[in-house]
């Protein structure tokens, strides 16, 4: 039985990539022998390999025999194939199965990955690690891993399996031991369950440092608050957050939560307030409200049921499986209580929100040949404009004119059907965002307290998630740079601690080339002629279109990998996950998010609190210019919203900078919101685009196996001939080493640990099993393979 004697040569011991003919050999070769209970005695067991069937799954199986480029496989299902070489990649052994952390695995390959967190995922063990990344897969039920119990093991380090509770304790651990403001870094495509998870890392942080002002309790509100107004059923989510968020929680001295800051992002209105597409719903607090209020209430704003409402009854959606949204509502005012916001503001609250119904009411009429149009009067204007506090003449006079200047004085022009709809629905995509803005800014108000300390923070960063669609949009490309730049922060950071570690242990380190994607963010942000400067020069130039704007960037952005221009208005975008094609209609607008003069001077005008507020804080930001914005015209002052969102994302990125990172990366097992079910090519895809696999190969090229010398010379240290004469283990360990002739560059002796790479252990393993099982004997063995 040794006929092993290879083991020592490079091809051998080299870390098997896919496709490496060698394998198939080496398998071959390696046929392995194993007691089998059934017959008795040890018997011939051919290696388990992964082989590509030609659908392009992965199955498990074993190498029968090969013959030149092919080689029969006995698959797990009984059956045999025959694939190309190419087509086989080793499989764990048995052993290895299931492992807490994917760095663990002998054989860092797609497929070996993918089973590893299925074989977890199967056993209702949702969370693992991929080095310092922990994975989430979403189990869409309840799994029993949460509660004061867990908090209390966790906390307590009883338990130390992957769990977000254990990286919410290293965060605040590390905190409290050296003052470094820490970040939880959620990310994971649409449904993933990042929301979740961002409310379990805060459920274990507010458990850790609850003290006795309760702030605490209103943390845990404001996820309420925040999901009702910004969370929307859609075709992929039932409960999709459609912003992006930070929460920034701040603790004393002795550790206890002492303030929070919530921050938002790029609120999604341009496709959901006024328009809907078929099977989603609006955010859930309109329907919230038309269910749960009470009667009081329902009468004062003139509150209908869901169903009478054009925002609302356009996409045949009214109701979520499972969900009630009168009781949500009732939830939703004890939040509100609980984070101060009190009574007359929230009514305040609820009116605006039944003035954004009833605006979606209001319909026209033509008058003209020229498809001019005037305002039906009728309920839904009454209705709208005693809740926003003007007069029905105002506000029927606001939604069908336009002002312009005329010789000496002011004119009104008529306005055409499509130009009053759009009157009406930036209006109300107007009034409900400054609306979310406002609570958001409520919240923060109850939140903070005192002066805040610096060094004792950890924030929990749940921004959407990378994500492509049938047709994509402006908000779509600001996601997804939003995305870029998370990714290349993920990046820098995992190389750094790569790097510290070895450094630190003083091992000889070779810098891991790796993919990054600054050419993709240069896309975004160089200035003059990066995407974002020319979506705005063009959002300022009087004749242009999205046409125009997308012949621009196939004259500037040629030079740039990431870019290509498209046929009409398209473009594709190389994004580190994956390609996305870009449709530019609409996108000047969108940039733009131009406001009607005339509603914002009706808005200022208005004798209630909230549309006044509103109306100010825009013509604040807008610095208050004196020259009057029209409808469609840009005023160059304000800030456009991919601006504004590049600037937010600046600010965010320097923050983060300045935190200790941990990422949490979730994985959507299926598309149908299902338990129990785990579609491998699905969850491969988000591995291969969310950069776990990226994480997975950069430990994979350097020495992913760490054991301590300690621990290394307990395990095979026996594999030494009697008569060794080393006691201490980093001497025994060297000396295993040697005898085994395992080449110097596939391991490295740190102070404290060895280095291995891929494999390496696999091998080691093999000999300790055979010489335990007396297959084969140490002296002899060296001998012959020192022959
Ligand atoms: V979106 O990009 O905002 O559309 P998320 O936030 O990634 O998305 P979310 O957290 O909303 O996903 O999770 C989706 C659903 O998965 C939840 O409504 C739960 O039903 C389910 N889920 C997610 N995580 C867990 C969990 N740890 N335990 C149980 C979960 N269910
Ligand atoms: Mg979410």
């Amino acid at each position: 039985g040794l006929r092993r004697g290879g083991l020592g040569s490079k091809k051998r011991m080299k870390a098997v990539q896919p496709g490496d003919l060698p394998y198939v050999e080496a398998v071959e070769e390696k046929a392995e022998t194993e007691w089998d209970d059934n017959v008795g005695y040890f018997v011939k067991k051919k290696l388990p390999v992964w082989c590509r069937l030609p659908s392009g799954q992965w199955e498990s199986g074993t190498v029968q025999s090969t013959t030149g480029e092919e080689a029969l496989v006995l698959l797990s299902d009984g059956s045999v194939v025959k694939v190309s070489t190419g087509e086989i990649l080793p499989a764990n052994p048995d052993v290895l199965v299931g492992v807490d952390d994917l760095i663990q695995l002998s054989y860092l390959n797609e497929p070996s990955v993918v089973h590893n967190l299925q074989y977890r995922y199967s056993h209702d063990i949702i969370y693992s690690k991929a080095g310092p990344l922990l994975i989430a897969v979403n189990p869409f039920k309840d799994v029993p891993i949460y509660g004061n119990d867990f908090v209390t093991a966790y906390s307590q380090k009883v338990k130390d399996s992957p769990h977000v509770y254990a990286i919410a304790d290293i965060a605040y651990d590390e905190m409290m031991r050296d003052e470094v403001n820490q970040s939880i870094i959620i990310s994971g495509e649409i449904g993933a369950g990042k929301t979740e998870t961002a409310k379990i890392a805060m459920q274990y942080l507010a458990a850790l440092g609850g003290g006795s002002d309760g702030i605490e309790n209103e943390l845990t509100q404001t996820s309420c608050i925040l999901e009702a107004f910004g969370n929307a059923k859609t075709s992929r989510n039932n409960n999709s957050s459609r912003f992006g968020k930070s929460i920034e929680l701040h603790f004393s001295t002795f550790g206890k939560i002492c303030g929070a800051k919530i921050q938002t992002f790029l609120l999604e209105k341009q496709s959901r307030v006024v328009k809907l597409a078929d099977g989603e719903r609006s955010y859930h607090i309109f329907y919230q409200l038309c269910a749960g209020a009470p009667s009081i209430l329902k009468d004062k704003l003139n509150i209908k049921m869901a169903s009478e409402y054009h925002y609302l009854n356009q996409s045949n959606c009214l109701a979520i499986d499972d969900v009630d949204d009168a009781r949500k509502f009732h939830v939703l005012m004890g939040a509100l209580d609980i984070v101060q916001i009190c009574k007359e503001d929230q009514e305040h609250a609820f009116s605006m929100l039944a003035a954004v119904l009833w605006l979606g009411n209001i319909s026209f009429q033509v008058v003209d040949s020229e498809n001019h149009v005037e305002v039906v009067a009728n309920e839904a204007v009454t209705c709208a404009a005693r809740l926003i506090g003007c007069s029905a003449q105002e506000l029927m006079l606001s939604l069908s004119t336009n002002k312009v200047k005329a010789g000496n004085g002011d004119a009104a022009k008529k306005l055409t059907l499509q130009q009053a709809i759009d009157a009406r629905d930036v209006m109300a995509k107007f009034i409900y965002a400054s609306l979310f803005d406002w609570i958001v800014v409520q919240i923060n108000k109850s939140l903070e307290v005192g002066k805040r300390p610096t060094g004792r923070s950890i924030s929990i960063l749940d921004m959407y998630g990378f994500g492509t669609f049938q047709k994509n949009s402006f908000e779509q490309l600001c996601i997804n740079y939003a995305n870029e730049r998370l990714q290349q922060h993920f990046n820098r950071h995992l190389l750094k601690l790569e790097q510290e570690e070895y450094e630190l242990d003083g091992i000889d380190w070779k810098r891991v080339d790796f993919e990054d994607n600054h050419e993709c963010l240069d896309l975004f942000e160089k200035k003059p002629l990066g995407l974002l400067s020319l979506l705005d020069e063009e959002s300022n130039a009087p004749m242009a279109t999205d046409m125009s704007f997308a012949n621009k960037l196939k004259q500037h952005l040629v030079g740039n990998p990431c870019y290509k221009g498209e046929n009409g208005g398209a473009f594709s975008i190389r994004h580190y996950a994956g390609e996305v094609l870009y449709d530019t209609s609409g996108f000047l607008e969108k940039n733009r998010d131009p406001l009607h003069s005339d509603s914002i001077q009706l808005l200022s005008s208005c004798s209630c609190k909230l549309p006044q507020l509103f109306a100010s804080n825009l013509l604040d930001h807008s610095q208050k210019q004196a020259s009057p914005l029209s409808l469609g015209a840009f005023d160059s002052q304000k800030q456009s919203v991919g601006t504004k969102f590049k600037d937010q994302l600046f600010k965010l990125m320097q923050q983060l900078e300045n935190t200790s990172p941990h990422f949490i990366h979730c994985i959507k097992p299926n598309d149908k919101q299902l338990p129990g079910m785990y579609e491998k090519d699905l969850v491969l895809e988000q591995l291969r685009c969310c950069g776990v696999l990226e994480v997975v190969r950069i430990s994979r090229s350097g020495y992913p196996t760490r054991m301590t010398h300690q621990e290394f010379a307990r395990r095979y240290g026996f594999l030494l001939p009697k008569d060794n004469e080393y006691q201490d283990p980093l001497s025994i360990s060297v000396s295993v080493l040697q005898q085994f002739n395992i080449l110097p560059d596939l391991y490295q002796v740190g102070y404290t640990k060895l280095y291995f790479r891929t494999g390496q252990i696999d091998e080691l393993e093999d000999m300790r099993k055979q010489v335990l099982q007396g297959i084969i004997v140490v002296q002899k063995r060296f001998r012959g393979r020192q022959a």
